[in-house]
């Protein structure tokens, strides 16, 4: 079981050569401008304050890596789609973040949150196919699930599971759950998830 509160700050990187070398195994949350990533990643490590999270979004603007051990870390991506920003920053961050997903070698899992009332927005759908290309594990959480009822809740992951089983899209086998920060629903799953991966890699090593 890894210790998720052993947790601390490494580093923050605009791009991916600045990133901390790449060694060891990384998990990283990706997602929409205020989907809720950095509050996830916090709500798992037990600490409110470790990543910056903000009711504005565009929050988080650079890659930042938090280490538990030397060999794990969970890395917090800036959102994509954050309308206020002009074109020519966002184009510049799609490339960023498109080369982090492709080419960060230590990344073994992605973690892609989408507000469970608006999920599967065009940018969403496109990390899905960048993730198929590489071959990286996808487990999506449809976050902020205090705010609906539950009717509306399973209704909308139906919708996200048919999706990623589509034959047409031939996506590899994604997981999908309901989770809230506010109200911890689905957090042992979610807490599993990432131990499963961590663990996996040190039982088997590449
Ligand atoms: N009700 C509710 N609000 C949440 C939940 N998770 C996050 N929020 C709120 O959503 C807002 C955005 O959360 P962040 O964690 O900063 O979102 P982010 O995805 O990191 O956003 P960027 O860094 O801008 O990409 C904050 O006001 C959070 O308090 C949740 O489970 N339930
Ligand atoms: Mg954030």
């Amino acid at each position: 079981m890894v210790n998720f509160q052993k947790v601390s700050f490494l580093s923050s990187a605009p791009k991916l050569s600045l990133c901390p070398p790449d060694e060891g195994i990384e998990i990283a949350f990706a997602g929409r401008s205020n989907a809720g990533k950095s509050t996830a990643l916090n709500t798992l490590v037990k600490n409110k304050k470790l990543a910056k999270t903000s009711k504005t979004p565009g929050r988080t603007q650079l890659i930042n890596f938090f280490e538990l051990n030397e060999k794990q870390r969970l890395v917090d991506l800036p959102g994509y789609g954050y309308a206020k920003v002009p074109l020519s920053v966002k184009r510049k961050w799609d490339i960023n973040l498109s080369e982090y997903l492709r080419f960060r070698q230590s990344l073994r899992g992605l973690i892609l949150l989408m507000d469970s009332r608006h999920p599967l927005t065009e940018y969403d759908r496109q990390i899905l196919m960048w993730s198929s290309q590489t071959n990286l594990e996808v487990h999506i959480l449809l976050t902020k699930a205090d705010k609906q009822k539950n009717n509306a809740l399973k209704t909308t992951l139906e919708k996200v599971k048919n999706f990623t089983l589509d034959p047409e899209l031939s996506l590899p086998s994604i997981s999908v759950q309901l989770f809230s920060s506010k109200s911890k629903l689905g957090l042992k799953e979610f807490e599993e998830k990432i131990n499963s991966w961590f663990t996996r890699e040190l039982l088997n090593p590449q």
